[in-house]
């Protein structure tokens, strides 16, 4: 069964169409969740793709409440979904793509921090009309698409209360705080080790989550997140 919802996510991925919420109608656990998102990268890695990083999502309350699931969830990242920044992304491949400013981490052997940086994420879940139970969203590798990270710096003294914005074609949509996310994204780390185990290699990345609800992503729009100290990273959508 793993397999068969792995092969079926896939598949609304790879053709851009949505489907019901397969793996809850399936009465699979979160624990089965994570096995069907295993399988389904697996089909990813298997196709020469190869992992970079982790995301987690629902690190704030405004996306919790935005997908109505309030549990923090993580997901695997691959070189096929980074984006360059200033660069483009392709959303004719995408279902109903929303893109939300966050905080990315670059991660040591031990899953330290070495370096921060602003990123964009782009998120498309393979379900109709967005919505999904926390088992559905987890094995759909968390709603993961694309993402894009700004320069890397130096983590600073703090970042637990930086401002955030998200703008889209020059205006501000949403503003937010690095607060948003569990508090401090630092925390992101401690997270990220207790549910992702000791699975990350040095020099990959780990989003944290987003700071703000996310807005959709509509073709040719340009999109420029901005982190207070850390800098920006933009994307334009094609
Ligand atoms: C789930 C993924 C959420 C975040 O940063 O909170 C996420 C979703 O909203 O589809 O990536």
């Amino acid at each position: 069964m793993t397999d068969d919802l792995a092969e079926r996510l896939d598949t609304a991925a790879r053709d851009a169409v949505a489907i019901p919420q397969i793996v809850s109608a399936a009465g699979v656990d979160p624990d089965g969740a994570y096995a069907v998102q295993e399988a389904l990268v697996a089909r990813r890695l298997a196709r020469g793709e190869r992992l970079v990083g982790i995301k987690l999502g629902l690190t704030s309350r405004a996306k919790m409440a935005q997908v109505g699931v309030d549990e923090v969830i993580w997901g695997r990242l691959t070189n096929g979904m980074a984006v360059a920044d200033s660069t483009t992304v392709d959303t004719s491949r995408l279902i109903h793509p929303r893109i939300e400013p966050e905080v990315a981490f670059l991660l040591d052997a031990a899953g330290n921090a070495t370096a921060v940086a602003p990123a964009l994420e782009v998120i498309d879940s393979r379900y109709a009309d967005f919505t999904f139970s926390l088992a559905d969203v987890i094995a759909d590798n968390s709603s993961a698409a694309a993402f894009a990270i700004g320069p890397w710096r130096p983590l600073p003294g703090g970042l637990d209360n930086l401002g955030v914005l998200l703008e889209v074609d020059g205006r501000v949509v949403q503003i937010g705080s690095t607060a948003a996310i569990l508090g401090d994204p630092r925390r992101a780390l401690v997270a990220a080790r207790r549910l992702a185990g000791s699975r990350t290699e040095a020099g990959w990345v780990l989003l944290a989550g987003a700071a703000t609800a996310a807005v959709p992503l509509v073709k040719g729009a340009y999109v420029r997140a901005v982190v207070e100290g850390l800098g920006t990273v933009a994307v334009r959508a094609s």
